[in-house]
């Protein structure tokens, strides 16, 4: 029978040494926020219908939209045990400051709280992303600059993908691990440990809807991983297209079969969608703990310093393979633009 090992459990073991203790904690204190957001989130096709038949609470309160309800749960979990010195939330403009009642902490948190949320209505799987830093200066912990650090920096970082089932997978820099969680126990549970993106890959993620907007080299990789495009250096492998329109359930599924998540920066959209900071980051470091890569096209993602909490990146994410033959193909407009 094989042994349940729980997500408390497995970063307890896991952690280094000198991260028995906060960062430990925090990894803990974003489960639990998982776990409300997993019951809420399963719920959402239920609202009006429980809405209907007098569910309404008390004070009359209307539903709460998913994203901002997700949103509030991870700051109320997160914004009193004393583990962070402040955070910054894709749902808000600024960065989010701990209360004056409240000690800081030594980590910076940063998070999409539902990426996807458009999704819920129509039953698309939806996801957490996050990311954790360590303070720049302990003096002055809790300024913006704990939180605009290259995505190298983190310490941690993961997702949680509300799908079929709810998935917490997450690296603390010791590898990428998964956990299930089950909805009796009410515990994650690991399912994947050690994962690392297979060869060959399987699958390349885009919205081909946009081909026109892109540059004419996207548009030649695009055609590359199809097939239809030979530079002379080799095809590419034989690849299906999938692409879900949100993002952690494109990442999750490419990360376990391999493949290639792109978007790319289009004319009206030099930086294109995806934000660096709550999203490309800290998938980034992920995917170079599971062995893959991620690029703008012309350079790791790893390296971008964030100016701007809420700036946008172009993003090739996945094998290392794939990513750096749209690299290659990419430099060649660098080149002669120089
Ligand atoms: P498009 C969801 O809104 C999101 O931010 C990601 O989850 C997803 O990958 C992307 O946008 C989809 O964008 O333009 O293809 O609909």
């Amino acid at each position: 029978m094989s042994k349940f090992v729980t997500i408390e459990r497995f970063i307890f073991d896991n952690q280094p040494e000198y991260a028995k203790g906060d960062l430990t904690n925090l990894l803990y204190d974003i489960a639990l926020a998982a776990k409300i957001i997993s019951y809420k989130t399963n719920r959402a096709g239920l609202q009006d219908i429980l809405g209907n038949a007098g569910f309404i609470n008390v004070q009359g309160e209307t539903q709460q939209k998913l994203d901002v309800f997700a949103d509030q749960t991870i700051f109320r979990i997160c914004d009193h045990p004393g583990r962070l010195c402040v955070m910054a939330s894709e749902e808000q403009d600024d960065v989010i400051h701990i209360p004056d009642q409240y000690a800081k902490g030594r980590y910076a948190l940063v998070y999409d709280p539902l990426d996807g949320s458009s999704n819920i209505d129509v039953n698309v799987s939806t996801g957490t992303i996050f990311g954790i830093y360590r303070y720049k200066e302990w003096e002055l912990r809790g300024r913006r600059e704990d939180v605009l650090q290259p995505p190298r920096d983190l310490v941690a970082a993961g997702y949680i993908l509300y799908g079929s089932s709810t998935m917490m997978v997450y690296s603390t820099g010791q590898g990428v691990h998964g956990f299930t969680l089950d909805p009796e126990l009410g515990e994650f549970l690991l399912s994947h440990e050690s994962v690392r993106l297979p060869e060959p890959p399987a699958y390349y993620s885009i919205n081909g809807g946009y081909f026109d907007r892109w540059q004419p080299e996207v548009q030649n990789y695009v055609r590359w991983l199809q097939g239809r495009y030979n530079d002379g250096a080799g095809a590419a492998p034989p690849l299906s297209a999938r692409y879900i329109g949100s993002l952690v359930a494109d990442f999750h599924r490419n990360l376990l079969r391999g493949g290639i998540f792109m978007y790319p920066g289009e004319r009206d959209k030099p930086h294109g969608k995806i934000r660096l900071l709550y999203e490309a980051g800290p998938l980034a470091f992920l995917v170079n703990q599971a062995g893959g890569y991620a690029s703008t096209g012309t350079e790791s993602i790893l390296d971008l310093t964030p100016t701007d909490l809420h700036q946008r990146t172009p993003v090739f994410i996945g094998n290392r393979s794939l990513v750096e033959k749209a690299e290659s193909l990419l430099q060649r407009r660098k080149i002669q633009l120089d």
